[in-house]
């Protein structure tokens, strides 16, 4: 099984787009890659500014994904994570999968008025993604036993429950760099695995844990 993870580029005017490492998606990967999927991550701030669509359709054509997950940490991606999500179910009719903060804070209202999402990672996505590839995989498409899991069939749209947090963050595996032809990512490891304490550590102080209260710091 194949996936392709995209990082949504970040308009340049805003603070910091090109220092920003998609670590969520980083993490997302290495579970994935644990599942014996085969990962490619995209990175738009890095690899490619313009001309997304020709860059995505080669990477499509040639790597041939089972489905997509995209990324949307910060509320200034969304816009694009649509217009990419609408480029590839109408010339590639690939499933998809986003998670991050905003689709956490507006899961619902996502897919209630964007069909080109199939599946919301609500929280904390590496125990979600990973109970969800193994059910992709069966082809049963049943999801509704899984927690953080948010999408629609043919009765509306569904959400069982939300994920506990991981409470042992040393369970959660260092992200692989193995993943980006494109970009290497070991150019930045130092910086990287510096970051993860610290961001594990702001997500849960910063509000994180309650997705409601996402942009109300506590
Ligand atoms: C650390 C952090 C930063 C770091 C950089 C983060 C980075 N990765 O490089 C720094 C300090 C630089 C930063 C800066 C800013 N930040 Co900041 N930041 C955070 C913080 C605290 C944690 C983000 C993080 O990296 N978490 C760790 C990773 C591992 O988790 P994650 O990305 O959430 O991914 C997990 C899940 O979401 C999910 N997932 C994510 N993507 C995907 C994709 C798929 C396919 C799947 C299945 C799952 C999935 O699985 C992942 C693993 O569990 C969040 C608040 C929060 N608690 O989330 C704010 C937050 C994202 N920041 C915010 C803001 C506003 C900013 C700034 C604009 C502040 C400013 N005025 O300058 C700047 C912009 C910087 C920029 N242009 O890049 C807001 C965004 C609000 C919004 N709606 O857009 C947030 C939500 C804080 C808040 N409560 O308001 N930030």
């Amino acid at each position: 099984m194949k996936s392709i993870l995209i990082n949504p580029s970040i308009p340049e005017h805003y603070p910091g787009s090109d220092l920003y490492i998609p670590s969520g998606l980083l993490s997302i990967s290495t579970i994935l890659q644990k599942h014996e999927v085969e990962v490619r991550l995209i990175d738009l701030n890095t690899v490619c500014r313009d001309d997304h669509e020709t860059l995505l359709d080669n990477e499509i054509n040639n790597f041939k994904p089972d489905f997509i997950g995209v990324g949307c940490l910060f509320s200034v991606q969304f816009v694009e994570v649509v217009k990419l999500a609408e480029y590839i179910k109408n010339n590639h009719s690939i499933p998809i999968i986003i998670g991050g903060s905003h689709p956490t804070r507006h899961y619902n209202k996502i897919l209630s008025n964007c069909v080109c999402f199939d599946w919301i990672v609500v929280g904390e996505g590496e125990l979600t993604i990973a109970e969800f590839v193994e059910v992709f995989k069966s082809g049963k498409n049943d999801f509704h036993n899984i927690d953080g899991l948010a999408y629609r069939d043919k009765d509306g749209i569904h959400y069982n429950a939300d994920r506990n947090l991981i409470v042992d963050l040393d369970d959660i595996p260092l992200p692989s760099y193995e993943v980006d032809e494109l970009y290497d990512f070991r150019k930045r490891v130092n910086e990287l695995i510096s970051s993860i304490i610290k961001l594990r550590n702001d997500k849960r102080t910063s509000g994180y844990i309650y997705k409601k209260n996402i942009y109300a710091p506590r």
